[in-house]
């Protein structure tokens, strides 16, 4: 039995939970018997595995979407401050289980211990908010140009909402698109990620029991498996009106052109290349710190990781040393360790993927300032990794999935922002600086070209309140907080008249 941390075992964590060794991966209401292929979660820390599940079949996948459409059927009857109530409970029963949820994120997925209860607690504000939100889905009252009518706009349910969510944050992003999609009347299918079944079974078992205690239609379902049995037929079903997907840009523009051959719905959060500017007056102590939380927090693996970094060439000799000393002391190691600060990759493919790309790097003329290597131990751990690059060198306008930071120095703030804009991707940015004129350059319409734009904190770690994504080839869609709810609603414009005479609009006549 592996102890960790003088605290609860693997086994003790999997148990508080009702995990067991092999767990069905399918949800319609009750637990299916799949009969899919067994997925087997691996801890990255050790190369072990924790526990296996079943994935879900294409007739699962029937089950589950037959199962949504009932659900919602019923659940959209429900008064939202009472669907409100349901996902309050949610949030406290989330609280009850922070520790164990956290611990497990960190032992599936290899992020450490603060950064996994970290996840756990953006989900409980998450459903705080939608609680809010319940009560305030509001919708316009128009003045109209006849007589003796009214014009308002009202939200309706929309419908089963298909989520597809990445590893690297396993239960908060399906947090961001439920809890909205619940309070909004919407039933739903997830398909996580299959790197991180646990954690998705963890959270629907939570979910299950809410729902049982409040007699309430299966809305939460649902479907580990793979694109084949799972992921098209879900995206291509005309009954799930809208998919929240999470994920590559790769699988954002495959998911796009069906839904856009049956007209359906998206919100696409894809990749991220996310810069921070520091300009020759930025207070240097906080963007160090920030840099340094941006580029190696998650070992690199949040959409919102800082993979560029543009120094103003009077203070990028002070701040690369500082960052090449600093990346020499990032302590790695268990993730579960307090003391750690870097967790390993995800697993041995984004390990192959890192040092591709830096094989890439050099042979495109970047220099390592730091790191490049493998660490030698079990499990999927590598060197935070510092490269001075040019904007010419084309592997920096991809994603790379790991702690990769691509240095670059400029003259003029215009230039960097220049640069930096011409990534294809925008999803978050910052600008050091204690120029109110530099700050407000970067956040005018000709700045920054992302969805998320910071001033003195980096491009990470946003809070749910914010409307979150992108634009360019991040997706365009718009997560958690915000008008962010609309989108899990459908609108509708209703005029009505209270006279009795019948009067057009625009004027236009029309008797008999
Ligand atoms: C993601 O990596 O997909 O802003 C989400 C952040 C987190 C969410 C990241 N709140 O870094």
């Amino acid at each position: 039995m592996t102890t960790i941390q003088n605290e609860s075992s693997v086994e003790e964590i999997l148990a508080s939970l009702g995990i067991e060794q092999d767990n069905p991966g399918a949800f319609a209401g009750t637990w299916l018997e799949t009969k899919g292929e067994p997925i087997v979660s691996i801890n990255p820390t050790t190369g072990e595995p924790l526990a296996s599940v079943r994935s879900a079949t294409a007739d699962d996948y029937e089950k589950i979407a037959a199962t949504s459409v009932e659900a919602f059927e019923a659940w959209r009857r429900w008064p939202a401050p009472r669907r409100g109530e349901v996902v309050r409970q949610l949030a406290m029963e989330l609280r009850n289980h922070k520790e164990a949820l956290g611990r497990l994120i960190t032992l599936e997925m290899g992020k450490i211990l603060s950064e996994g209860l970290g996840e756990v607690q953006e989900m409980i504000d998450m459903a705080d908010l939608a609680v809010g939100m319940s009560r305030q889905l509001y919708g316009l009252s128009m003045h109209s140009e006849r007589p003796e009518h009214r014009m308002y706009e009202q939200w309706h349910p929309l419908g089963p909402v298909g989520i597809i969510t990445a590893f690297n944050f396993p239960v908060a992003v399906w947090a961001w698109n439920s809890t909205v999609a619940a309070v909004c009347g919407d039933s739903m299918i997830w398909k996580p990620s299959a790197k991180i079944p646990l954690c998705a079974l963890a959270v629907t078992k939570i979910a299950e029991r809410v729902l049982a205690a409040n007699d309430a239609p299966p809305i939460f379902n649902l479907a580990i498996g793979d694109r084949h049995a799972v992921g098209q037929p879900m995206t291509a079903d005309p009954r799930i009106p809208l998919i929240s997907a999470t994920g590559s840009v790769t699988m954002g523009k495959s998911i796009g052109k069906v839904l856009a051959d049956r007209l359906g719905r998206a919100i696409l959060e894809l990749g991220g290349n996310n810069g921070i500017v520091v300009t020759d007056d930025a207070d240097l102590d906080l963007a160090f710190r920030a840099v340094l939380f941006a580029a190696v927090g998650t070992a690199g693996q949040r959409c919102t990781t800082t993979r560029r970094l543009f120094l103003q060439k009077g203070i990028a000799r002070e701040m690369k040393r500082r960052l090449v000393a600093a990346y020499g002391s990032i302590r790695i190691g268990d993730p579960l360790d307090p003391d750690t600060l870097m967790g390993p990759l995800v697993d041995g493919g984004a390990v192959d993927d890192m040092m591709a790309a830096l094989d890439t790097v050099r042979e495109q003329g970047g220099q390592v300032l730091y790191g490049g290597h493998r660490v030698d131990r079990p499990g999927y751990f590598v060197e935070p990794t510092l490269v001075e690059a040019t904007p010419h060198m084309p592997i920096t306008c991809e994603e790379t999935f790991a702690p990769i930071l691509y240095i670059f120095e400029f003259e003029e703030l215009d230039e960097a922002i220049e640069v930096h804009n011409s990534v294809p991707q925008g999803l978050s940015s910052a600008i050091f600086t204690t120029n109110v004129l530099s700050a407000e350059r970067f956040l005018s319409p000709w700045g920054s070209d992302c969805g998320i734009a910071n001033v003195n904190i980096g491009t990470s770690g946003a809070e749910i309140g914010g409307a979150f994504g992108g634009e360019k080839e991040t997706g365009g869609g718009r997560e958690a907080g915000s008008d962010s709810w609309k989108a899990y609603m459908r609108r509708q414009t209703c005029t009505i008249n209270y006279g009795s005479e019948l009067p057009l609009a625009q004027g236009v006549e029309f008797d008999i």
